[in-house]
């Protein structure tokens, strides 16, 4: 079980906050068990110390940084570190240091004393550190990584070794991705140190059940919290308090409430934010303060249909990757701008997280741009036995505890996705599924819970029973049929009305796309230029126009942009399903797009 609300750090009166991005030191362990650095005790001096080191930048992976190939393409523990300061102000309160993102194993100290470990590469995790920090000189913060993926982790992978003497030196392995995207390694997201007082505001959980503007809420504490007082404040856009409260749980009325709408193009306001104030007060007169931007919108589904606010809501949207040339899946504040003006450039109104949490800074975008978001865990190439076995289940429930925790509070949440295309025919896969999308609906009752169906038919599929809504990727004329794109039509729709049928809910299609080389031309077109994407999305639309009037509850198409992956015989560097190329152009495809979407926008 997981541990404190961790709270997103933001300042206040009795918060302060100290970035500790920036270039560290760094060194990757190559001996041959990578195990050197725990051996060597590398966490016990500075890393300079110790051996070489090249600067590394942080927040960013560390693959595409240098022009070494053996680092792009390395397995095993790296190691990072730093020197910081703190301020003596700091010793009487409570010092925090979050990681947002290290991927996949990592182990952080402070002063040589171990102070965290986490797995998973996605989410954020947090410790209280004050008895390893030096209030009166020079700090060292260590973290080691490894992004090395097993049967059990998630996403899976694993490690083959070759033995064959006549075609591999000594100790040769491989690492074996089940996904399609490139295993990026490294500090990806801020690291930072944050204070608080010793008696805090632990959590916050705000739901909207509906639009009439009763907000339930729970507040939790941690520290010396007898005698201590509390206030909320909900406080509206132009500064006013709309509502108060001193209970620390319970219901809260906001009269004649500003709804929070997705975005749309024709100038309708999306995406109206109320601040959540919360104050305490200790028995000593110590003050804590805590805001949390919030909005009021309501998330239901029939068997046909997905409604915010009670209105139909038809998904226009993309799925994404966290991906780019040189930083790799770290964190870029203008990247994260560019993308959202081409989400709303296109007029799409949602994208899915494929496939693992983004970065909270981006999820901040979405909520405050009106971006709707299916929220997908790490759960991408779920394929065998021996990754829904015991130990995998327990890591994946924790991992959805992390991901609720993390997100709960969102407007632009609006569903969560347990996982992208597992083996879903598998007879384990009914109770692996049961399991995992049962504890997600404990853990958040009101927002519609999925996976997205790709492993399996729907007239084998042992786990799209337990969804509310049913998500599924195609590539007819693309992976089968490569060329024949008159069969879309009659494929999708038998396949699509089938899912519908045998289980009775809503279907959104969250992947349909064809590699496309940008600035690859020919008519008749072939597979791969830009005109056979555009010929290639036309078919689906088609489709989707005539099934949106029944059951279809919206289309995402793969990928909004390019991106790398490992190395194969169908990749030409990376998979070229972009609308937008790697650097954020647009092909012919992504103007046809925009056509569409603004067009739906209109038609409404
Ligand atoms: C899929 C996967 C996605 C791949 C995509 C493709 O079904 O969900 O991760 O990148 O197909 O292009 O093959």
């Amino acid at each position: 079980a997981i541990h404190g609300g961790m709270l997103y750090p933001r300042e206040s009166e009795s918060r302060q906050i100290q970035e500790l991005n920036g270039m560290w030191k760094f060194r990757a362990d190559y001996s041959p068990n990578r195990l050197r650095g725990f051996d060597q005790k590398w966490f016990a001096k500075p890393l300079d110390q110790t051996g070489p080191v090249i600067p590394m930048p942080v927040p960013s992976s560390y693959n595409d940084i240098t022009t070494n190939q053996s680092l792009r393409d390395f397995v095993g523990w790296t190691w990072y570190d730093r020197t910081f300061f703190v301020s003596p102000e700091w010793q009487n309160k409570r010092v925090v240091l979050r990681v947002d993102s290290a991927h996949y194993n990592s182990i952080v100290w402070v002063n040589s004393i171990q102070v965290m470990n986490h797995s998973g590469g996605h989410l954020p995790f947090e410790a209280e550190v004050n008895k390893a920090l030096n209030f009166a000189g020079e700090n060292r913060i260590t973290i080691t990584i490894n992004n090395t993926l097993s049967p059990t982790t998630l996403p899976p992978g694993s490690i083959e070794y070759k033995t064959d003497k006549n075609r591999y030196p000594a100790g040769y392995f491989v690492q074996n991705l089940q996904m399609d995207f490139f295993n990026y390694a490294g500090i990806h997201r801020s690291v930072r140190l944050y204070s608080t007082p010793r008696t805090y505001i632990d959590d916050i959980t705000i739901v909207t059940r509906d639009t009439s503007g009763v907000v339930d809420y729970n507040v939790t504490l941690e520290g010396n919290t007898a005698g201590a007082t509390l206030t909320v404040d909900v406080i509206d856009k132009s500064g006013v308090t709309v509502a108060s409260s001193s209970q620390p749980r319970g219901k809260i009325m906001i009269p004649k409430p500003h709804l929070w709408w997705p975005y749309t193009s024709n100038g309708q306001d999306p995406a109206y934010f109320y601040t959540f104030k919360v104050a305490i007060k200790d028995s000593k007169n110590i003050a804590d303060f805590y805001r949390l931007p919030f909005g009021i919108r309501s998330v239901e589904w029939t068997n046909t249909q997905l409604l915010i606010n009670g209105k139909p809501f038809y998904c226009q949207g993309v799925a994404k990757h966290e991906d780019a040339d040189i930083r790799g899946k770290g964190l870029d504040y203008p990247l994260i701008a560019r993308d959202f003006n081409l989400l709303k450039w296109l007029g799409a109104n949602c994208f899915r997280t494929s496939h693992y949490p983004y970065a909270e800074e981006i999820m901040d975008q979405a909520d405050q741009q009106g971006i709707v978001v299916i929220d997908e865990c790490p759960g991408v190439g779920i394929k065998e036995v021996s990754n829904m076995g015991k130990v995998s289940l327990n890591h994946h429930l924790e991992v959805m505890e992390e991901l609720v925790r993390r997100d709960k509070n969102r407007p632009s949440v609006i569903m969560w996705s347990v996982a992208n295309e597992p083996g879903s025919a598998r007879p384990e896969a009914g109770p692996y599924f049961k399991a995992v999308i049962g504890h997600t609906k404990y853990l958040d009752p009101y927002r519609p819970v999925t996976f997205v169906v790709g492993g399996s038919d729907f007239y084998e599929d042992k786990a799209a029973q337990y969804t509310d809504i049913i998500c599924v990727n195609h590539y007819y004329a693309w992976y089968s049929d490569m060329g024949h794109l008159d069969v879309i039509q009659l494929q999708m729709n038998y396949d699509i009305t089938n899912w519908h049928k045998t289980f009775n809910k809503p279907v959104i299609i969250t992947e349909y796309g064809a590699d496309t080389v940008a600035g690859l031309h020919k008519l008749p077109s072939d597979a791969f230029t830009e005109e056979y994407q555009v010929q290639f999305m036309r078919k689906y639309h088609e489709i989707f126009d005539a099934l949106r009037k029944q059951f279809l509850a919206g289309e995402m198409v793969w990928n909004f942009a390019d991106f790398q992956t490992d190395q194969a015989t169908t990749r030409v560097d990376g998979n070229k399903k972009g609308v937008f190329t790697r650097q954020r152009q647009p092909k012919m495809a992504a103007h046809f797009l925009r056509d569409r979407y603004q067009g739906l926008i209109n038609r409404r």
